[in-house]
């Protein structure tokens, strides 16, 4: 089935894949089909061996504004319960290889979530962050409180997520929520040039690298210390271990596999 909200294009660049949020007229809400074609894309593509890295955008003018308020203005708790979206959410939070954030104009509510569950956001001079749900009678629901929060800290989240308030890219950049601001006609290609620089890496390093970082999220520093050190530990077990070294003492670029 061919995704009606979504374009995959898998080799956008060698082993980088690009999805691209595209409802353009309502600035990308997201709606619970595009959620799922999302959802399904990326299991599809952290499956795809050729795949090392996934680049994530909307367009210039919005990566999402938010979930689709007209889909969920009519439900009520026990609607939102038994459709259950977060499930989708948390299947796009398992994706093993790295997603990259290629924001431009609006990344607000659901959209700024998005974008914070990306490993890497590059962001053009146009984007805005923002969750604005409270001045729609609610509150963030797929990590706006949470992720926002260990990102730019407690006086600044609080703040925008008590006031709609929306910040822009400098202030994202100088808050730590995002790697870097580009003018809007690069804010692809920079995506991109930061995705080919990782996929040079192992894949294989990288997912596990990818795993340990996040999971300094949720666990302590001596477990998380501990979780690092067994992916260090299992990563000798690799072709790419090897090959890295080997192309290291020979002084050749090393060719890795993924293996
Ligand atoms: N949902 C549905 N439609 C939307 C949304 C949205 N979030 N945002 C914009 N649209 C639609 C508009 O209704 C409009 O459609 P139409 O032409 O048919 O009226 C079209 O997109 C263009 O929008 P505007 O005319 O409003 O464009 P402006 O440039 O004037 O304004 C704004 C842009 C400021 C972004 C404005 O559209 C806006 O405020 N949008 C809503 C932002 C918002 O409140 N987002 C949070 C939504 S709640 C949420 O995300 C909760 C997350 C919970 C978990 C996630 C589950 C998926």
């Amino acid at each position: 089935m061919h995704p009606e909200f979504i374009i995959v294009k898998k080799d956008a660049q060698p082993h980088v894949a690009h999805i691209q949020l595209n409802r353009p007229k309502e600035l990308n809400a997201l709606n619970l089909q595009l959620m799922g074609e999302l959802r399904d894309a990326l299991k599809e593509l952290d499956a795809d061996d050729s795949t090392r890295v996934i680049v994530l955008s909307g367009n210039d003018k919005a990566f999402a504004a938010g979930a689709d308020i007209k889909q969920m203005a009519g439900k009520t708790a026990i609607d939102m319960y038994n459709i259950d979206q977060f499930s989708t959410w948390d299947t796009i939070k398992k994706t093993k290889k790295p997603i990259i954030g290629a924001v431009s104009g609006f990344a607000l509510g659901g959209g700024c979530e998005l974008a914070m569950l990306c490993d890497m956001i590059v962001a053009s001079e146009t984007a805005k962050f923002g969750q604005p749900e409270i001045k729609i009678g609610v509150m963030p629901g797929a990590g706006g409180t949470q992720r926002l929060t260990r990102a730019v800290g407690k006086a600044l989240a609080m703040e925008m997520v008590l006031t709609g308030k929306f910040i822009s890219a400098r202030e994202a950049q100088q808050a730590g929520l995002i790697n870097r601001v580009v003018p809007v006609e690069l804010f692809l290609e920079e995506a991109f040039r930061l995705a080919a620089e990782v996929a040079q890496m192992s894949p294989l390093a990288v997912k596990m690298a990818k795993e340990a970082v996040l999971k300094s999220f949720d666990t302590t520093l001596e477990e998380g210390l501990h979780f690092e050190r067994k992916n260090f530990y299992l990563l000798f077990a690799s072709e790419d271990q090897t090959e890295g070294m080997q192309a290291f003492v020979e002084k050749r670029a090393p060719v890795f596999k993924g293996r």
